[in-house]
């Protein structure tokens, strides 16, 4: 017999994405990550979302009754994961970061399908939640301590221009 862990701490914020300060815990959601994070469906992602918006929009979901669970937000809900799941919580675990270079690889290769149109182009908000300003390759980033300089998000959209030089094989 089993105990099973307590639950987390109940988030301040009703919309889940509130502060909520707690011990890390090592644990792998295998349920999403075997639904919704298959091989099969990278490459459905990489074949059949043929603009940024549509792209990024199935990546990204998060509602199983409307675009299913992409497979960006299934690594944020499997690696790390409380019970409850908790998004921002899953980048403290460094197995984490294995998932999001996957999520790097898989926007390279979707560009790669059709560089002229893929390569220079956003779609979104300048915020993560909610109404915002649409972002515009103009706009201006800070990376904080990982950088000397801001960036514009048009020197960021890819691998081998701007400040980046890699490829993935
Ligand atoms: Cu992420």
């Amino acid at each position: 017999m089993t105990m099973a862990d307590p639950p987390p701490a109940a988030n301040p914020q009703a919309d889940g994405f509130g502060n909520n300060p707690r011990c890390l815990r090592r644990d792998m959601s295998n349920y999403l990550a075997s639904t919704y994070g298959k091989t099969s469906d990278i490459v459905d992602l990489l074949t059949h979302y043929a603009t940024i918006g549509s792209f990024q929009n199935k990546m990204q979901a998060v509602d199983p009754d409307n675009g299913g669970i992409g497979v960006h937000a299934v690594g944020h809900y499997t690696i790390s994961g409380d019970p409850g799941s908790d998004p921002f919580i899953s980048p403290n675990d460094p197995a984490f970061w294995m998932h999001h270079g996957m999520i790097d690889r898989t926007w390279s290769i979707w560009q790669t399908l059709d560089l002229p149109n893929r390569m220079q182009v956003i779609d979104g908000t300048t915020i993560l939640r909610g109404a915002g300003v649409v972002a515009t390759l103009e706009d201006w980033v800070t990376l904080d301590v990982l950088a000397e300089r801001e960036y514009q998000i048009k020197e960021l959209v890819s691998t081998v221009d701007g400040p980046f030089c890699y490829t993935y094989e």
